[in-house]
């Protein structure tokens, strides 16, 4: 990759020599390496304090086997990771994904943006993420619950409620989330909020489920209120995935006033023209965990297509990708291009390939990179943390509330920040920018620690 400051490329050069095969990381890093070049030329301090080459760096990674038994009674081993990457304006804090892909890589490069995207909400939290290659999938619940419990025996060492909190992320939800708490509970001996992201039974937040599909939306509906003075009333969407992100992505775009119609998992996906029946959507995947084909046999008049690429190529106003990374290629942006696409809203981390971002920017569309608007999540884990701590819980309106104003305030942070630099319009710099100033800031107050 070519930059055009010699100290941003010297870094990133380093980091495609130390990590050649991290493909993801390195995507991501480059990404927001170049968008910070106006910042460097303009700050001597990062380089002379080398935030740069600190900040690619985690502070500390973990790797660990995880053995559990199957309902056959036959021993299964797993990887484990959590890569904490920075505390400096906060514990570590970010989710656990439990998919077949994940390895350090894609830990990495989710870390990495978690440093940024923690940032631009606001609160104190520094960024981690971790997971496993354990696929749920076809799992028992007690299956699932020993693989938890493996896992949690040897994350508990590395986490704690002031030191390091995970959530959920791909294959993490609150079942996942309760059974690991309740592990991490009989190893301490400490009821804390050691996780975010769990059961309102036990010191979960309201609206923490809604909170990254709702908060997608929020952003989008502000990015179009304020870039292009429209809204999501009337508009035709198109979501990927049909997970915790998609699902309530779906719900707040329809409470807007959009129709979705379509959404998929890694299978393949469903059209419906006459906007997706929500109702059956979680019946299938939150209560029944079955396949989004199952849509199309329950649901007259919708289609089910295998496959997912196509998905891009069904016709759509605003395209929110929810399901995983580099989902939308080059290809996938033209179709979404073509189709007359006004906005794009990532809700997964790094949906679009840099070739992808490349093809909307010069098409004009107004595009939130994840960081930004896929923040929500992590934001009202914060404010599921602050509960935590004083030990009260509050209202679903109070939580929407809040999460609402921090959605709106991140889309100002970004436009503003890259209004600044004199790009204005990009966002992709803007949220780079504005979540590394902070953390740079208190780098550099707090001298050469890590
Ligand atoms: P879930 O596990 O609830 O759902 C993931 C969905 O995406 C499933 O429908 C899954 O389909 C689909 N999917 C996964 N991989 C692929 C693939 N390769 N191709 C097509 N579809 C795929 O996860 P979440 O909804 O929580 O997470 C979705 C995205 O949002 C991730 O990128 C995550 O990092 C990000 N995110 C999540 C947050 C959260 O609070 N949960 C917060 C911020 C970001 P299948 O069932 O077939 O695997
Ligand atoms: O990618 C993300 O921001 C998340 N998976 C949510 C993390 C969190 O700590 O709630």
């Amino acid at each position: 990759m070519q930059f055009s400051n010699t100290y941003v490329q010297s870094v990133y050069d380093g980091l495609e020599k130390r990590y050649p095969e991290q493909k993801e990381f390195l995507e991501a890093a480059g990404n927001v390496l170049f968008s910070l070049q106006p910042v460097v030329e303009k700050n001597p301090q990062i380089e002379k304090f080398a935030i740069l080459e600190r900040i690619t760096e985690p502070e500390r990674t973990i790797m660990f086997r995880v053995p559990w038994v199957d309902d056959n009674g036959k021993v299964q081993v797993n990887r484990g990771y959590r890569v904490q990457f920075n505390s400096a304006i906060g514990p570590y804090k970010g989710g656990l994904r439990f998919h077949p892909t994940v390895n350090l890589s894609v830990i990495k490069f989710l870390g990495f943006e978690q440093i940024f995207k923690n940032s631009l909400t606001t609160l104190p939290m520094g960024g981690g993420k971790g997971g496993s290659d354990f696929d749920p999938k076809g799992k028992s619940d007690m299956e699932v619950m020993r693989f938890c419990q493996s896992f949690m025996t040897e994350l508990a060492k590395h986490i704690g409620p002031d030191t390091d909190v995970p959530a959920g992320d791909i294959g993490v939800g609150g079942r996942e989330v309760g059974y690991m708490f309740g592990q991490y509970k009989r190893l301490q001996n400490e009821f804390t909020g050691v996780l975010t992201g769990k059961g309102l039974s036990f010191g979960g937040s309201l609206a923490r489920t809604e909170a990254t599909g709702y908060g997608l939306c929020y952003y989008v509906e502000e990015m179009l209120k304020c870039m292009k003075n429209d809204s999501f009333a009337g508009k035709t969407v198109v979501v990927s995935g049909a997970g915790n992100v998609a699902i309530y992505a779906t719900e707040k775009a329809t409470q807007l006033g959009a129709k979705v119609v379509a959404l998929c998992d890694s299978n393949g996906y469903i059209v419906d023209n006459n906007g997706v029946n929500l109702d059956v959507v979680k019946q299938i995947k939150e209560v029944e965990r079955g396949r989004i084909k199952e849509y199309a046999e329950r649901v007259p008049g919708s289609e089910y297509h295998e496959g997912c690429k196509g998905i891009w190529t069904v016709k759509a106003d605003v395209y929110l990708p929810c399901a995983t990374q580099n989902e939308i290629d080059e290809e996938s942006a033209k179709a979404i291009v073509a189709n007359g696409a006004i906005a794009v809203g990532e809700g997964a981390n790094m949906p679009s390939t840099p070739e992808a971002i490349k093809v909307f920017q010069n098409a004009g569309i107004l595009f939130s990179p994840a960081k930004a608007s896929n923040a929500g999540g992590v934001a009202v884990s914060g404010l599921e943390m602050s509960q935590n701590s004083e030990r009260l819980s509050w209202s679903f309106e109070e939580v929407d509330q809040k999460l609402e104003n921090i959605m709106k305030t991140i889309f100002h942070s970004c436009y503003d920040a890259a209004e600044k630099y004199g790009m204005s319009g990009d966002l992709v710099a803007g949220a780079n920018i504005a979540g590394f100033e902070k953390v740079c800031n208190a780098m550099i107050a707090q001298g050469i620690t890590y």
